[in-house]
C-alpha cells in the first residue's frame, strides 16, 4: 500500500516530512552553508538575485553527511523510491529584503514522453535551516501542476539572466497566482518536490538570511531512458553549459576525499558513456499535459 506521503507526492507534486532531522544535524548543515555563503561571489548574487544566490555543493565535501543520512534513506524508503541516484545539490540563500523568486519548474526532460506520465523522474529535496513563512520568503507551489496545465505554463520559459537578475520586478512571474499554496516549514522538516511542479518563493521581507539546502535525486535511475541517464550523469559531473551564464567548473562529488565519498558513492549515477545526453528542454508540451496516463 502506498504511504500517505507517496500519495501526496503523486497527486499534488510535493510532500513534507516533518521533524526528520534533529537540531544537531541542522546546526551542522547551517555551519557548512555559512562556509559556502562566506565565499559566494558578487557575480553569483547579481546573476541569481531572484534566488538570492545559488551555489553548487560539489565544491564542499562536508555535505556528504547529510546526503548519505539515514533519515533521508528512510524517507525515500517510505516514498517507495527504488534505485535512486544523486544528480546535484546547491545552497540557495535569500538575503534580507531579497525579492520573490519567479515561477518556474526545474525539469529539463520534457522531450521524453515519460515526463508526461505518472513516473517521477526527479525529485528535489529541500532542507530549510530556519522557520519559513510568506514573510521571509517561503516556498510556494501550484499543487498538481506537475501534470496539469496552469495559466503560468503560458509564459515562455526563460532562465536567462534578465529574469534571474529581476530586471523587471513587476513581471507576472514574480506575483501571486491563483491556486498557489505557501509551504511553511520548521528546521528539521524536509520538503520533497517533483521537479516538474510549478514553484517560486515570496520575497524575504525579514532582516535575516533565509537559507535552504537543495538536493536532486532520480528514483529508479536504471529504468530511465538511456539518454536521460546520460544527462543526469553529465549534470552530476558538472559537464553542463548554458549560453546565458558561466557555470563554474570545480570539484566533482566523485572526487571528494575518501571519508566523505564513501558515505555517498552508492548514490552516484552509473550508466553507459557512449549515449548522447538528452536535450535540455524546460518547456512542457502543453498538449501533452493532463494527457498521457501511463508510460
Ligand atoms: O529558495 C527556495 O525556497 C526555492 C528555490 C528554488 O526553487 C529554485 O532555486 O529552483
Amino acid at each position: 500500500m502506498k504511504s500517505a506521503s507517496r500519495e501526496q507526492l503523486e497527486q499534488q507534486g510535493y510532500c513534507i516530512a516533518r521533524n526528520l532531522l534533529d537540531q544537531s544535524m541542522i546546526e551542522k548543515i547551517s555551519q557548512w552553508c555559512d562556509k559556502v555563503l562566506e565565499k559566494v561571489s558578487e557575480y553569483n548574487r547579481t546573476e541569481f538575485k531572484a534566488q538570492g544566490c545559488l551555489v553548487d555543493i560539489a565544491d564542499y565535501p562536508d555535505f556528504a553527511e547529510v546526503i548519505g543520512h539515514e533519515a533521508l534513506a528512510a524517507l525515500f524508503n517510505e516514498l517507495d523510491f527504488g534505485g535512486y541516484v544523486l544528480g546535484s545539490g546547491s545552497v540557495v540563500s535569500k538575503p534580507p529584503n531579497g525579492p520573490a523568486l519567479f515561477w518556474h519548474q526545474d525539469w529539463w526532460g520534457w522531450d521524453d514522453l515519460l515526463s508526461y506520465s505518472d513516473r517521477i523522474p526527479q525529485v528535489n529535496v529541500m532542507i530549510y535551516l530556519s522557520p519559513t513563512s510568506p514573510g521571509n520568503g517561503c516556498l510556494r507551489v501550484i499543487p498538481g501542476s506537475h501534470h496539469q496545465k496552469h495559466p503560468l505554463h503560458q509564459f515562455p520559459v526563460d532562465y536567462s539572466s534578465s529574469i534571474s537578475r529581476v530586471e523587471n520586478p513587476d513581471h507576472p512571474l514574480y506575483q501571486s497566482w491563483e491556486g498557489e499554496c505557501a509551504i511553511t516549514v520548521q528546521p528539521g522538516d524536509i520538503v520533497v518536490k517533483d521537479t516538474r511542479l510549478l514553484h517560486s518563493t515570496y520575497a524575504n521581507a525579514s532582516n535575516v538570511d533565509r537559507t535552504m539546502l537543495s538536493l536532486n535525486f532520480n528514483p529508479d535511475f536504471s529504468a530511465l531512458p538511456a539518454s536521460m541517464q546520460a544527462r543526469i550523469k553529465r549534470i552530476f559531473m558538472r559537464e553542463i553549459e548554458f549560453d546565458w551564464i558561466d557555470v563554474p567548473k570545480g570539484l566533482q562529488m566523485s572526487q571528494w576525499p575518501d571519508s566523505q565519498r564513501k558515505k555517498i558513492e552508492h548514490l552516484f549515477p552509473v550508466c553507459a558513456d557512449d549515449v548522447p545526453p538528452q536535450n535540455f528542454n524546460f518547456s512542457p508540451n502543453l498538449d501533452l499535459l493532463n494527457g498521457v496516463e501511463h508510460y
